[in-house]
């Protein structure tokens, strides 16, 4: 039995071996990335079972992070080649304390991962866990991979697992037009259990009003945990008797951020993990802030070292992030 299955691209990343801009810095170091893999060898690392359901080109870069991610305890048996298209890669800052702007450069265009669609990931791979995670960046892949998402998120009685989604608005990614903020929160319309941090309500939906107005706009969701950066966090738990709803808020750690890319992805591993383990709101949030904290403080997206650590295989870690 599996606790959580996540669908979604994972990258091969490239991170600076130095501070600086990208356009300054000569080398680069390899590590592992996509939001949904980061949160389920998180999980993985803290003793859950978990599965990982992607598609990866027929490549070096595919084979390493079908290995990479296998050394988490994560099963990647589902996870499909696509021999026509590669796998995305992607090159950021590390380390924002040095630099004015976080810079992100994408290479996934047509990726292996963005041909994922109804018909290339079969129904029994994704619902056989406690809980499916998915994310909008999916979403942002492709038509067909927005038809999945939207397959997966469609509100259906009987319905296997918990369905977790994490709204990871990335406007880089989203076709211009504008569509994306009607489509996310449709998605996390059909979810039980929904991640969206305020900033990212208020520059996608331009919900301003904090929390309980981000609450009234996306009543669905058993759940609804929103994030609020270094303050803290607020979930909104219905009750399945009565309805009642009840706002839980704990404040966030407060730590030295090198970068925050991939505490997002933690933060949901620490509160899934604990609602796997039945813990309350304010213990669910908790754990939540404490793996968040963890990813916060170095540079690489994932902060758990893996379980088996395979050869070859370097997490990106902390080579500079010492104070
Ligand atoms: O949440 C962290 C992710 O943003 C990162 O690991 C890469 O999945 C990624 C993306 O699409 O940005």
């Amino acid at each position: 039995p599996v606790d959580v299955v996540a669908l979604g691209e994972s990258m091969v990343t490239f991170l600076p071996t130095r501070p600086g801009r990208l356009a300054d810095v000569p080398a680069f170091e390899r590590g592992i990335g996509g939001a949904e893999s980061n949160v389920v060898c998180a999980l993985a690392a803290v003793g859950h079972r978990t599965r990982w359901v992607s598609r990866v080109g027929a490549d070096g870069f595919g084979d390493h992070l079908v290995q990479a991610i296998g050394a988490y305890g994560v099963d990647t048996s589902a996870v499909g080649r696509d021999p026509r298209r590669p796998t995305g890669i992607y090159f950021r800052t590390a380390d924002d304390r040095d630099t004015d702007a976080h810079e992100v450069v994408y290479y996934r265009a047509g990726s292996a991962a963005s041909a994922m669609s109804p018909d290339t990931v079969a129904p029994e791979a994704l619902w056989c866990g406690r809980v499916l995670h998915l994310s909008g960046i999916t979403a942002a892949l492709s038509a067909d991979c927005l038809a999945l998402v939207r397959a997966l998120c469609r509100r259906a009685p009987g319905r296997r697992s918990l369905v977790s989604f994490d709204v990871n608005h990335r406007p880089g990614l989203w076709p211009s037009g504008g569509e994306s903020p009607r489509v996310l929160l449709d998605l996390a319309r059909g979810a039980d259990l929904v991640f969206v941090g305020a900033d990212e309500a208020a520059a996608a939906w331009g919900i301003t009003g904090g929390p309980a107005a981000i609450r009234a706009a996306l009543p669905e969701p058993a759940q609804l945990v929103v994030k609020q950066g270094a303050e803290g966090a607020t979930v909104f738990a219905a009750d399945p008797g009565t309805g009642r709803d009840t706002a839980t808020f704990v404040p966030a750690l407060r730590v030295d951020v090198v970068a925050p890319v991939g505490a997002g992805d933690a933060f949901a591993a620490g509160y899934l993990s604990a609602t796997l383990r039945g813990l309350s709101a304010e213990r669910r949030l908790r754990h939540g802030h404490l793996m968040a904290a963890a990813a916060l403080t170095v540079p690489g997206d994932l902060a758990m070292p893996p379980a088996r650590p395979s050869p070859g295989h370097h997490p990106s870690t902390s080579r500079f992030a010492a104070p």
